[in-house]
């Protein structure tokens, strides 16, 4: 079955546009036809203290693979990259590359290791502005609200 889903890409270390678009080629080649990508956003570090801002974007791909097949080869481009320690202490840590599944239609997924939609893309703005972007109807599965709602609501509560 064809299924479009939406990866976040961010980089905080090296060279991090080139970063980007080194994964983007990557998961053109081995995970299907990027059909949408957002501007590349300049983030402050959220969740963790660093000094280094992120460059983050969406991108949509249209992929035959299953989506557990999916995940294990973003993260193999991860590795593949260069990104070695995924957490410190369970912190989050600086990165080379960090590609996170956001969303994949209306799949709802809990495992161990994965979990669909992302559990805090909503409360991100570093994926929600980029996201807007190019996918502002697109409806949350479990929330059931669309992504320019969220964005919406995210930005409301930052006003508070
Ligand atoms: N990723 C995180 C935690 N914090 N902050 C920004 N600005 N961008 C990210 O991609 C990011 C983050 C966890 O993966
Ligand atoms: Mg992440
Ligand atoms: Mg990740």
């Amino acid at each position: 079955m064809v299924s479009s889903i939406f990866l976040s890409l961010g980089s905080n270390l090296g060279n991090k546009e080139q970063n980007i678009s080194i994964a983007l080629e990557m998961i053109e080649e081995r995970i299907g036809k990027i059909i949408s990508l957002s501007a590349l956003h300049i983030t402050t570090p959220i969740g963790f203290y660093s000094r280094n801002d992120f460059i983050n974007c969406v991108c949509e791909v249209v992929s035959i693979l299953d989506i557990r097949r999916l995940f294990s080869i973003t993260q193999d481009i991860e590795k593949e990259m260069g990104r070695c320690k995924k957490s410190v202490a369970g912190q989050y840590s600086d990165r080379i590359i960090d590609i996170d599944l956001i969303m994949a239609g209306d799949l709802v997924l809990n495992t161990a290791s994965l979990t669909i939609p992302h559990p805090k893309f909503h409360n991100r703005d570093f994926v929600l502005t980029p996201l807007c972007e190019i996918a502002p109807e697109l409806i949350h599965p479990l929330l059931g609200k669309s992504v320019r709602q969220l964005k919406q609501e995210l930005d409301q509560k930052h006003i508070e």
